[in-house]
């Protein structure tokens, strides 16, 4: 008998456990530095995990930000630019709710995204997904294996921050 499963965890269970080559889980400790605002926090939650599956030429990723915020800032990667000043990427989203901040130069772009939508990254554009909704919000991405991942960003922070206001989430100038 034909089974309706949910899209999004077919592919997060079967890309997730039976897939991956690595598995990286990213928790407050490992990335304090990406939140503008002061830590007053005594727990160390994860923020996101990604699970890759490095193939011969090409790789995916799958990532699942968890819901929260530090200091009203909405959980988010790190933020990588590539390497490879050639190397494009596609992220498709499986569930929730983010927002995808690209950044190249002076200039900082943020791309509200939901399940079903594929966003095409262009090369030399740095690139951070913020969960902006109260669900996990999980997406695939492709990109050629020898992209090279520099994340030199995260430190100096992307131009904009995503915090969480009456609800919502409004963009704030990094003040740094
Ligand atoms: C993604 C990201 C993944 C985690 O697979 O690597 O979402 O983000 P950080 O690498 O910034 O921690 C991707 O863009 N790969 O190229
Ligand atoms: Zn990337």
């Amino acid at each position: 008998m034909l089974q309706v499963v949910d899209k999004s965890r077919l592919i997060s269970h079967s890309f997730a456990l039976t897939s991956h080559t690595k598995h990286v889980v990213r928790k407050l400790s490992d990335m304090a530095f990406c939140f503008s605002r002061g830590l007053a926090e005594d727990k160390d939650p994860i923020i996101y995990e990604v699970f890759e599956n490095q193939m011969r030429d090409l790789s995916c990723a799958f990532t699942r930000i968890l819901p929260g915020k530090i200091g009203g800032e909405f959980f988010m990667t790190k933020g990588h630019f590539h390497t490879d000043e050639d190397a494009s990427e596609i992220y498709h989203f499986l569930s929730g709710r983010g927002l995808i901040l690209i950044q190249k130069d002076n200039k900082c772009k943020a791309l509200e995204v939901e399940e079903g939508q594929t966003l095409y990254i262009p090369p030399l554009w740095a690139h951070r997904a913020i969960n902006i909704g109260n669900k996990v919000f999980s997406f695939l991405a492709v990109y050629r294996s020898n992209v090279g991942h520099d994340f030199d960003i995260s430190k100096k922070g992307f131009l904009k921050i995503a915090v969480s206001k009456k609800g919502k989430y409004c963009l704030k100038d990094n003040k740094g």
